[in-house]
C-alpha cells in the first residue's frame, strides 16, 4: 500500500500562490470517471492508496512546517508517503519525515527550477529553497535534477558545493538510471514539464519537458522509492484541468513504480 497525504500549502510562494488548491484537484482528476484507476503497466493503483487527507497546519511558516512534517510521519505508518502539494516548500518537512525514518535520501527531482537558492528575498524557507536547506540539514546524500533550464548563480555555486548533478530537458535519455541509489525519494515539481502541457504552474518556463520523458523514467525505476511528492499545481492557472490530469497521472505511474518491488 502507498498513504497518499495532501499537503495544502503555498505559504512558501515566492511568487503568486494558488498551490494549496493542487491536492482537491488531483485528488479529483485521480478519481474521476473521465478516467480509471490503471497504470500502464495494468496494474490498478487506485485500490492500493491510503487517502490520509490533507496535513492540517497553522498559518506560522515554521510552525507549519513542523506539523506537515508530523503528518508525514504519521502518514508514513500506512506506507511510503507520496505526497500532494502545495507549493515546493513542503518537499523540506517531507524529506526530514522520509530522512529521519530512512537515513540520508538520494533524491530524483523533475523541474526547471534547482530550488537551491541560499535565501531569496530574504527569506529561507520559500519554494525557492527546499534543497538547500535539506542539504544543510544533513538530509540528503545525492540530489540528481532533470528538466534544469532556469538557473541562476546563487544556486550554481549551491549545485557546485554539494556535488549536485544537474540535466536540462534535452538529457532525459542520457540518464543513467541504473546509477541510482536507495533510500531514493522522487520529488516532481509540475513546471518541470513544458508549460504547453502543464500551464497551471505559478512559475511556467518555455522549453520544458514532456510527459513521456518522465513516464518512461518512472516506469525504469530501478529500485523502490520510499518517500515522493508532485508539488506545484496551482488549479487557478489550469485550463481545462490539464496540469491536475498530468499530475494525476504522476501518482498513477509512482503508485506502480513502487508496487513492483513490493510483491504481488
Ligand atoms: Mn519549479
Amino acid at each position: 500500500m502507498v498513504a497518499l497525504l495532501g499537503v495544502p500549502w503555498d505559504g512558501g510562494a515566492s511568487f503568486e500562490r494558488g498551490a494549496a488548491a493542487g491536492p482537491a484537484a488531483i485528488r479529483r482528476r485521480l478519481h474521476s470517471p473521465a478516467g480509471n484507476g490503471h497504470a500502464e503497466s495494468g496494474r490498478e493503483v487506485r485500490s492500493a492508496l491510503v487517502d490520509c487527507g490533507d496535513a492540517e497546519f497553522p498559518p506560522d511558516e515554521q510552525a507549519a512546517l513542523a506539523a506537515i512534517q508530523v503528518a508525514a510521519e504519521q502518514a508514513a505508518e500506512h506506507g511510503p508517503v507520496l505526497a500532494l502539494g502545495g507549493d515546493h516548500s513542503v518537499s523540506l518537512p517531507l524529506l526530514r519525515a522520509a530522512a529521519a525514518r530512512h537515513g540520508p535520501l538520494h533524491v530524483l527531482h523533475v523541474d526547471a527550477h534547482p530550488d537551491l537558492y541560499p535565501e531569496l528575498d530574504g527569506r529561507r524557507y520559500s519554494n525557492a529553497s527546499p534543497f538547500a536547506r535539506a542539504f544543510e540539514e544533513g538530509l540528503l546524500a545525492s540530489l540528481l535534477q532533470i528538466g534544469i533550464r532556469a538557473d541562476t548563480p546563487p544556486q550554481a555555486a549551491m549545485a557546485r558545493r554539494w556535488g549536485v548533478v544537474q540535466h536540462g530537458p534535452d538529457a532525459v535519455g542520457a540518464i543513467d538510471l541504473a546509477a541510482l541509489r536507495g533510500p531514493l525519494y522522487v520529488s516532481i515539481d509540475i513546471d518541470g514539464f513544458d508549460p504547453a502541457v502543464a500551464p497551471g504552474v505559478s512559475h511556467p518556463e518555455a522549453g520544458g519537458l514532456a510527459p513521456r520523458d518522465v513516464i518512461r523514467l518512472l516506469q525504469r525505476l530501478p529500485l523502490a522509492w520510499v518517500g515522493a511528492d508532485v508539488v506545484e499545481v496551482v488549479p487557478g492557472r489550469d485550463p481545462g484541468g490539464i496540469t491536475a490530469a498530468l499530475a494525476a497521472k504522476l501518482v498513477k505511474e509512482l503508485v506502480d513504480a513502487r508496487l513492483r518491488f513490493d510483491g504481488p
